[in-house]
């Protein structure tokens, strides 16, 4: 029997009816029966050695069809459903998306997951298990609002286990459970876990207007929501209890799984090695020395240990996002750890008569990745240029001390998820140019290069992208009503909001843009600027960025006079299937972060693979992407990462200067607070927006805002130039096989693991 026929047996024995006559839901569950049933012989083996990835976040996206794909049943499934008058992705849409993450780093860690699977490493992951993650966002009087995401209703991926563990904190404990969920490698017989830990005693009816709630209550609140505000104590210390409740279960489920495999537990570091993903998990060092001395080992043995067991992974150079706990946070939220920091902080003292690689400063906070650098044996940053950053000036003091700890491991991306499920057009295409090797092996796709001058092959590019634009289109208006128009060019920034990515630049080139058709420049071709993103609750002025995009939207595409030409489309409620459906659609990848500031981006890495072209700043992974592609690949532009961290050494920016110098960015800037703005918006957060940029403009909006508007005029115009630009597509797609997370797990593991 051939595999399409297998499925729909085995689907109908479970259904007990026919296919045909089963109803979305029906079909829906008996699939996850049957990947479950697929997988149920595949027992997880004793690993003499093995990875647990350790992260606040796991942005996992929707699992159906990822599952499927691994298991290598998605085409058939796909076809078969077909046939009988069902349709997967309506099927799919039934699942709620998990909602255990932020952004980059989130998903970073679940493309990880995929691959640490894919490349048949064991490994899991160990987090919290959210019950309604990061908040739900909501447009209103063009503003953010936050609603709780109870995405736990109707996700049947999770199994709750047995396994229970007490929890204590200064003056109380709590009681832990773990759930999991199956993490399925692809074409291999492997599935790791995804380890999810929640508190028994969780409360969410205390959850009351928006995503509001007694913060004191810890037993009852402490695994509500991801991240919740933390712009006052309260939340800075609920942010510790997660984090610690986090590593203290992470601790006793490791070495529950030690013992059982019967290692001595001076033997742990040969079988375990605990990844760090950025500062949040670092109290896993203590927590482990102060769990190893519990049972009997003594204390500089235990450290001796740790010390080999955990490497680090730094995700920033923002000092705001390197965490820095004051001591008297931690006496409060871990009294017990607090002997161990403090003997950690002397013994770097002691060593090291140097203030700056100290644990505890001498404002009395603790440096959480002080405390990571000293005790890992590995630090690494997460693109070339970033990882040069930290060596030479972020984190140079301690490179000075351990060049050999510090290695860069470039992020990387699925192409199970990111194009295989997300352009199964692009992906059957690609299969029939070059076979389906690429599959299995990413650089594969270099093959495509020959057909870089193949009329056909560009006509058939760009016919895909026009077909995955009026999926989007047909998306958008079921998902916000909005109609857009497949034939325009489409620009789109997605992305968490903040000043340092410059969504505010991109805004300002609309704006100019708005006021050139105006004044009758009309663009050759109409275009629809994309934003999808959602901003921290206590972030302000982000909110403001998110408010002022929102009424440019109203205005312009209510005119007659421009909504022939531009339209604005801010996707309510940004997530992995809205990237999913978007990424594909796109044409311009708007990468234009200030230079040096983001870390790697992985989105960017998402958009080339899909045949988008990168409009971005020489920052993150936008370096490396340059190299591979060549310059007439990508458009780059602004200064370069030296130039601005000589500019924020000397505190030489100063916005003010730009704006009076030049009149299109004056115009631009003033468009925040003229009346047709001041009429859709609210006055307040656009003053204060319009003065941000003039007086303070932390992040250098208007150093690059000049270039930005010239490049993108080119860039507008060189679409019209169609074979010229699916050539730019078509090299894009050819040369992103270096993005695969399976070369990063790769060297991970090459490197740091050794598993
Ligand atoms: N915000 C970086 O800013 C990087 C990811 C994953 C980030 C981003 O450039 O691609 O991590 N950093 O490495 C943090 O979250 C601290 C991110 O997602």
């Amino acid at each position: 029997m051939d595999i399409k026929a297998q499925v729909k047996t085995a689907l109908e024995t479970i259904l007990k009816c026919p296919v045909s006559q089963a109803t979305n839901e029906q079909i829906y569950h008996a699939l996850l029966t049957h990947i479950r049933n697929q997988i149920a012989g595949r027992k997880q083996e004793v690993a003499n050695r093995k990875v647990y990835y350790i992260s606040s976040e796991f942005l996992i996206g929707k699992l159906l069809s990822n599952n499927l794909i691994n298991l290598s049943l998605y085409d058939h499934t796909r076809d078969m459903l077909a046939e009988n008058g069902k349709n997967l992705t309506e099927i799919e849409n039934l699942e709620p998306e998990p909602s255990l993450g932020n952004g980059g780093l989130g998903r970073l860690a679940a493309c990880f997951l995929d691959s640490i699977a894919t490349l048949d490493i064991p490994g899991d992951g160990i987090s919290l298990k959210y019950q309604y993650g990061l908040f739900r966002q909501k447009f209103k009087a063009n503003s953010q609002f936050e609603e709780p995401n109870p995405w736990l209703e109707g996700f049947d991926w999770l199994r709750k286990t047995d396994t229970t563990y007490t929890v204590e904190f200064g003056g109380f404990s709590v009681n832990s459970r773990l759930y999991e969920i199956d993490v399925i490698g692809y074409h291999n017989n492997r599935v790791n876990k995804l380890c999810l830990f929640d508190v028994e005693t969780l409360d969410p009816s205390i959850v009351k207007d928006g995503i509001n709630f007694d913060k004191n209550e810890i037993a009852k609140n402490l695994t509500l929501f991801l991240y919740p505000d933390d712009s006052d104590e309260a939340g800075h210390l609920l942010r510790i209890y997660q984090q610690y409740f986090m590593v203290a279960n992470g601790v006793n489920y490791i070495l529950d799984e030690i013992k059982n495999n019967g290692i001595a537990l001076s033997e742990l570091h040969k079988h375990a090695i605990i990844q760090i993903n950025d500062t949040h998990p670092t109290l896993v060092i203590p927590e482990l020395i102060r769990q190893l001395v519990a049972r009997g080992m003594k204390l500089d043995d235990a450290i001796e240990i740790v010390k080999n067991t955990t490497a680090y992974t730094n995700h920033t150079i923002l000092a705001e996002a390197l965490e820095k706990w004051p001591l008297h946070y931690l006496e409060k939220v871990v009294p017990h750890l607090i002997d161990i920091i403090k003997y950690l902080d002397k013994q770097v003292r002691d060593k090291y008569n140097d203030l700056s690689v100290a644990v505890i400063d001498d404002s009395g906070r603790v440096h959480m990745a002080h405390i990571a650098i000293h005790y890992g044996f590995s630090v690494n940053g997460v693109a070339a240029l970033h990882t040069e950053i930290l060596k030479n000036s972020e984190l140079n003091h301690f490179y000075k001390i351990y060049p050999e700890k510090f290695n860069n491991k470039t992020n990387g991306i699925t192409f199970r998820r990111w194009l295989q499920e997300t352009n199964p057009e692009l992906t059957d295409y690609i299969s029939e140019l070059i076979t389906r090797k690429f599959k299995d092996d990413a650089t594969e796709l270099e093959k495509l290069l020959p057909f870089k001058d193949d009329a056909k092959v560009l006509d058939t590019l760009a016919t895909i992208k026009h077909t995955k634009k009026k999926q989007f289109a047909e998306f958008i208006k079921g998902w916000q009503g909005i109609e857009v128009n497949p034939d325009s060019i489409f620009d789109v920034q997605i992305k968490r909001i903040h000043e340092y990515k410059r969504q505010q630049m991109n805004m300002l080139y609309i704006i100019h843009k708005y006021l050139e058709v105006k004044a009758g420049k009309l663009p050759t071709r109409p275009i629809t600027f994309v934003f999808g993103g959602k901003a921290a609750p206590a972030y302000i002025i982000a909110k403001h960025v998110i408010h002022t995009i929102l009424c440019l939207q109203e205005i312009i595409n209510n005119d007659p006079e421009a909504n022939k030409y531009l339209q604005v489309v801010y996707v309510e409620n940004y997530n992995v299937s809205v990237a999913e459906r978007l990424i594909p659609a796109a044409d311009i990848s708007e990468q234009i972060s200030l230079a040096s500031k983001e870390a790697s981006g992985t989105g960017n890495m998402k958009f080339m693979l899909n045949g988008a072209v990168t409009l971005g700043t020489m920052d993150g992974a936008n370096v490396e992407i340059a190299e591979l592609v060549g310059k007439d690949n990508i458009y780059t532009f602004g200064k370069d990462s030296d130039t601005i961290i000589e500019l924020y050494r000397t505190s030489g920016y100063h916005s003010r200067s730009y704006y009076e110098n030049s009149q299109i960015i004056k115009a631009a800037v003033d468009f925040i607070i003229s009346p047709a703005m001041l009429k859709a918006g609210n006055e307040e957060k656009l003053n204060r927006l319009h003065a941000e940029l003039l007086n303070k403009d932390w992040f250098m909006t208007l150093i690059d805002l000049e270039e930005y508007i010239q490049v993108k005029d080119q860039v507008l115009s060189d679409y019209e130039n169609q074979s010229a630009w699916q050539r730019k597509c078509l090299i894009n797609i050819a040369k992103a096989g270096f993005f695969s997370s399976d070369r990063t797990i790769g060297e991970y593991n090459r490197d740091i693991w050794k598993i």
